[in-house]
């Protein structure tokens, strides 16, 4: 048997003999490796006379090319072999329970406010949209709060640095409230006009159980002519049956408000105690006057209910942190 025979065989009876990623690792060395077999006999053929040698050579290249392809092949298949293993030892046990993982739910904060939405669209009103930042001209001036009138102190406001350079004419800040959109839906559309507009809205205030600096409203606005306030209350009184059922306790109290003239608050009876949820009133002229509205032709109503204090009656939530504390336990009641 030839020399190159003899490593052949020898090589195959090697590699049928590895059984794992190592040992055949020890077969590449022992064989191909820097100090293997094939590479002390092409060391020896220098002894060799030269045409031998050249013959010589070239088998070996060759049993080379056949190892190396040989070795390459058990590697893949004593690899597919392990990931197996591994795989087949980390599979679950399909008998065991699953988990005991919650399914999300929607806020209810968003589930009231969806709520309330669907409850005005089932009286034909549109929705409206404005920016949380907000110019001081949409927010105050427009809205008949005139400068320096102690009424701008009703809501302490979040004002927002000038950028350097700023074009904007009117300082920027955080809306107070959701009345802004009244006045960019009135500038860009004719009345009629039957709209509501969810948000949120930012005070600087003191944070209680009913009270927080960050919170929702809902506003509404409708301007056509012959609007009075019997349609503002019937209005309200539909909504708060739908919202609420009909055994609900409101009150309607006169109350300020600059943009309205009459204004008025509506309370609805808590436990003991009356908590006021909404402001309202028929739409000052001056409000009309500065969004091109004629006063004589038109006229309208508005309002704008806390979002929170709607949620906090709904289910019976005696502190409003509660629905931003977002503890799992809490929201997963709702
Ligand atoms: C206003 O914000 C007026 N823009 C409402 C309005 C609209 C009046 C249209 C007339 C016509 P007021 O500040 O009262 O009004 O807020 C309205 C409602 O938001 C309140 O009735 C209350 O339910 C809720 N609210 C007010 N302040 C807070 C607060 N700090 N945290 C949570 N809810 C609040």
């Amino acid at each position: 048997m030839s020399e190159i025979s003899k490593i052949e065989e020898k090589f195959n009876q090697a590699l049928s003999g590895a059984k794992s990623l190592e040992e055949l690792d020890a077969v590449r060395r022992d064989f191909v490796g820097g100090k293997g077999l094939l590479d002390t006999h092409l060391k020896n053929l220098k002894n060799l006379p030269i045409e031998e040698r050249q013959k010589m050579g070239s088998s070996m290249n060759a049993l080379k090319g056949v190892i190396m392809k040989a070795l390459h092949a058990r590697k893949s298949e004593l690899e597919d072999e392990a990931l197996a293993k591994t795989l087949a030892s980390q599979a679950g046990d399909p008998t065991l329970p699953p988990f005991p993982f919650r399914v999300g739910r929607i806020h209810p904060l968003t589930q009231v406010m969806n709520e309330i939405t669907q409850i005005f669209l089932g009286m034909g009103f549109g929705i409206a949209e404005g920016p949380e930042v907000e110019t001081d001209e949409n927010n105050f001036g427009s809205l008949n709060f005139l400068e320096d009138h102690p009424a701008r102190d009703m809501h302490d406001t979040f004002f927002l640095e000038p950028s350097p350079g700023s074009v904007h004419e009117s300082p920027l800040l955080l809306r107070t409230h959701t009345s802004p959109v009244q006045i960019r839906e009135m500038r860009s559309a004719k009345p009629p006009l039957r709209i509501i507009a969810p948000g949120k809205v930012f005070r600087h205030e003191a944070i209680d159980a009913t009270h927080s600096s960050v919170f929702h409203q809902v506003e509404g606005l409708v301007v056509d002519k012959n609007i009075s306030f019997a349609d503002l209350k019937g209005t309200l009184e539909i909504f708060v049956h739908r919202f609420f059922g009909s055994s609900v306790k409101t009150r309607l109290n006169p109350s300020y408000f600059p943009f309205v003239e009459p204004g008025a608050q509506m309370d609805i009876l808590w436990g003991d105690r009356w908590l006021e949820v909404l402001g309202a009133g028929m739409v000052h002229p001056n409000v009309f006057k500065s969004v091109g509205y004629d006063a004589q032709e038109v006229s309208g109503f508005a309002f704008g209910m806390g979002v929170e204090r709607l949620a906090m009656i709904r289910y019976g939530v005696k502190d409003m942190r509660l629905f931003y504390q977002n503890h799992v336990d809490f929201l997963h009641q709702f």
